[in-house]
């Protein structure tokens, strides 16, 4: 390895788009001494992502963790929801602060995603809904949780952070259960610094998310629900205006570099590579491999090895949330029913992509690799 390779950080460092397009709107924002408070920036960013997605409402929030805990409230869950702990500890941390339990569910050894088959399980007659999460830019088996949603009468909402710009049977992730939430963070793929929003179809739904987001004012002087502060500024819309237009490019490098990793990951004895349904949208975000046993380094060493070379790859989502407080002092037996994600969380680690890494880059990365 040269050493040139070695001194530069290799890390799937923020996608950002046309800056003179964004110096303009903050301009404009300047201009207008608008910077808050629903302003015409997030009105037009709303529009367009609710056009993107074909959803009736997008509910844009200041970040993807409050949206979870209004969209939660929201929906008047309470008791105990089923999650998969093999997520962001967002997911767990969004019940957990509302006193609602997180009752951590098995994944399917395939998709990775929460198994419909071990949901029964968890059901109890405290349990209000089930939170699925779209992991890695694959959508849950959506059709399967509705089934068990709607035998039991819980609620079905989605953390689609994942999984902007995917589509699941040819509909766009954001229009699926009660509602949908996305992340806009500056480590997504499409970021506006920091953002988030919820979709949903339910129009009642919606106007009481848009009530609980802004201290649940109805006209000024005017408080008609409990609410919090969930208001995304211009200046983040104005980001997501930017990348929102150079979105298509920025998947399409995304699905260079993950074509890319798969010309040569496969071939390595040991490694497996996620892959996707090419008959679906999809935004390319994760590369994702799994260790086996029969490769000559477990995954942390392969991941010191790729960190000794300055490549960060991470290990999302290890150890899983049961493993992390307060839920492992809480719900110290949880891992029990959780054999598929306890194997799982220490053979995955997730590799570089996006526009800062380029063919060269993964060609090296994929080199350290090679045993
Ligand atoms: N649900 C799921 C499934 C999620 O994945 C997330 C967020 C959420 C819910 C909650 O949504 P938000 O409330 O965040 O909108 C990051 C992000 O903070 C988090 O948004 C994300 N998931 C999670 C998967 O990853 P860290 O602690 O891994 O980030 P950090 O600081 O280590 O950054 C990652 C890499 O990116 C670093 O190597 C440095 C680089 N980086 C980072 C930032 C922020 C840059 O180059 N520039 C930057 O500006 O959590």
């Amino acid at each position: 390895m040269n050493s040139s390779f070695k001194k530069t950080l290799h890390d799937g460092r923020p996608n950002i788009g046309d800056r003179q397009k964004f110096h303009q709107y903050v301009d404009e924002i300047f201009d207008r001494r608008w910077l808050t408070n629903r302003g015409q920036l997030v009105q037009e960013f709303e529009k367009e992502l609710a056009d993107y997605l074909g959803v009736k409402h997008c509910v844009i929030m200041c970040n993807g963790t409050i949206a979870l805990e209004i969209a939660i409230r929201a929906l008047n869950l309470d008791g105990e929801v089923i999650v998969p702990s093999l997520t962001f500890i967002a997911t767990a941390h969004a019940l957990q602060w509302q006193q609602i339990k997180p009752v951590f569910c098995d994944i399917d050894r395939n998709t990775y995603n929460i198994d419909p088959y071990e949901i029964e399980k968890h059901i109890t007659d405290k349990t209000s809904a089930i939170l699925g999460v779209h992991l890695y830019s694959r959508p849950c088996d959506i059709e399967a949780l509705q089934k068990i949603a709607d035998k039991h009468g819980l609620k079905l909402l989605f953390d689609a952070a994942h999984a902007f710009g995917c589509s699941y049977k040819g509909q766009m992730i954001g229009n699926f259960g009660e509602c949908e939430v996305f992340s806009f963070h500056a480590t997504k793929f499409f970021n506006t610094f920091e953002g988030g929003a919820i979709t949903t179809n339910n129009d009642k739904l919606a106007e009481k998310v848009r009530l609980m987001q802004n201290f649940g004012f109805s006209g000024m002087d005017n408080v008609v629900h409990v609410g919090t502060n969930g208001k995304m500024s211009e200046i983040c819309a104005a980001m997501g205006l930017v990348n929102f237009d150079e979105m298509d490019e920025i998947v399409a490098v995304n699905k260079r570099n993950y074509e890319c990793y798969k010309m040569a990951i496969p071939s390595i004895a040991g490694l497996h590579l996620i892959d996707f349904d090419e008959k679906e949208k999809c935004n390319w975000q994760y590369i994702v491999v799994e260790v086996g046993v029969n490769y000559p380094l477990s995954r942390d060493e392969l991941v010191s090895e790729l960190h000794a070379n300055n490549v960060r790859a991470r290990k999302y989502f290890w150890p899983g949330c049961h493993r992390m407080e307060p839920y492992k002092t809480l719900f110290p037996h949880a891992g029990e029913m959780l054999t598929i994600t306890e194997e799982v969380v220490s053979r995955l680690l997730v590799l570089p992509t996006g526009t800062s890494v380029d063919e060269t880059t993964i060609t090296k990365i994929v080199g350290l690799m090679q045993r």
